[in-house]
């Protein structure tokens, strides 16, 4: 498999409503799309870097320098026998795990279509359909947030995630199991208290929640397996498992009992597989994470949803609770069971509007591989 061209694009796209997490709230998503060129076909991938660093330390302005600047000079033109060769190509570069897995998620669209499989099957996935669950965010009111739920267990969804952070939990949770009951319910609080706060972490032990996602700080393992001791509800990490690595000790650790999965974290599909078995042969169930992801970008997060371990529900939802229109025609639907399809069709699957594209491009560079290669030799 070689990649001949590389197409960057920064792009615009408003959201159908504002997202709110305990770092902010955003009106709309800024992201960037990579487009390969190899053998006669193009493939895609999405990058999940934001426009601020406050999820995580990347911004599309950093992925940009480091695709433009030091990931394409390692990928352009080289043969790659299979696309898990290109992270262990990219070790060089330390971190920017979102800018290398936007790179590397393209190149397995490029595999799998060049097969003319679906990437699900690539990935070595099983399920034709993904468990849904959704991630409702702060809201104004109390009020706003139970017709929000409302809603999203009207349309189907299997779970729902509240977002939380000091000043907007407890009340946040009780609201929601009062008028609901006992639906599957979790809270993701990304990293917006400290260990200080276990005893008021601990008042949410009485509503029975899936877990509490990311309690403590973005880059902790330890004092999250302090907090664990301390708490009946279980703890998934999400910031913190920057790789695999990070993973087993978290686990080794007791600083998580599950663990969310978003390939972008942890430097692409490659990565992704070996977490996702690594968390199977120790007991830890993931699901798959989302990042406000365009259709591109969710496409790619159903195919990897479908290998076995994945036994949650994932943050994969609709793609008109985002955006309207998509970049992808036909959308992303969730059907009234809570699950979505996986598209069958070569590579992704999905078909992306190029005049959508286009006009919600603000940026754009290209790339094209010399006629006679010379792959930069070493590191
Ligand atoms: O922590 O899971 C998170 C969105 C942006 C950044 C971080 C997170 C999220 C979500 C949204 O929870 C999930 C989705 O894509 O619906
Ligand atoms: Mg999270």
């Amino acid at each position: 498999m070689q990649i001949e061209r590389v197409e960057l694009r920064l792009l615009k796209l408003p959201l159908v409503h504002f997202f709110e997490t305990s770092f902010g709230r955003i009106y709309d998503k800024h992201f960037i799309v990579v487009t390969l060129e190899g053998g006669g076909v193009t493939a895609y991938g999405e990058c999940v870097a934001d426009q601020d660093p406050y999820y995580s330390g990347e911004t599309n302005d950093t992925a940009w320098h480091i695709i433009a600047d030091f990931v394409v000079p390692r990928v352009l033109g080289v043969d790659f026998a299979h696309p898990r060769d290109l992270f262990p190509a990219l070790k060089a570069i330390r971190g920017h795990n979102m800018a290398k897995a936007a790179i590397e998620m393209a190149a397995w669209d490029l595999f799998a279509r060049q097969r003319g499989e679906p990437l699900s099957r690539v990935l070595g996935g099983e399920r034709q359909r993904i468990a849904s669950g959704v991630s409702i965010g702060i809201q104004d009111s109390l009020g706003q947030l139970e017709a929000a739920v409302e809603r999203e267990l009207a349309a189907g969804y299997q779970r729902i995630k509240i977002k939380i952070k000091p000043g907007w939990d407890l009340a946040a949770v009780e609201t929601v199991r009062t008028r609901f009951g006992a639906i599957p319910l979790m809270v993701d609080a990304n990293a917006a208290y400290t260990l200080a706060d276990a005893p008021h972490l601990a008042k949410l032990d009485r509503f029975d929640l899936m877990m509490i996602e990311q309690p403590l700080d973005y880059d902790d393992i330890g004092d999250h397996a302090q907090l664990q001791r301390q708490l009946t509800t279980p703890i998934c990490l999400d910031e913190s498992i920057k790789s695999v690595h990070a993973a087993e000790q978290a686990i080794a650790a007791g600083a998580c009992r599950i663990i969310n999965i978003k390939p972008g974290r942890v430097g692409g599909y490659a990565e992704s597989i070996r977490l996702h078995d690594l968390c199977a042969s120790r007991q830890i169930p993931v699901w798959h994470g989302g990042m406000l992801e365009s259709g591109i970008g969710r496409a790619a997060n159903i195919h990897l949803s479908t290998l076995p371990n994945f036994s949650l529900p994932g943050d994969i939802a609709a793609s008109k609770r985002y955006f309207a229109p998509d970049l992808i025609d036909p959308p992303i639907d969730v059907a009234s069971d809570g699950t979505v399809a996986v598209p069958g069709g070569p590579g992704l699957g999905v078909s992306i509007v190029q005049e959508r594209l286009d006009r919600a491009t603000l940026r754009r560079a290209a790339f094209a591989a010399p006629v006679h290669a010379n792959p930069p030799q070493g590191v």
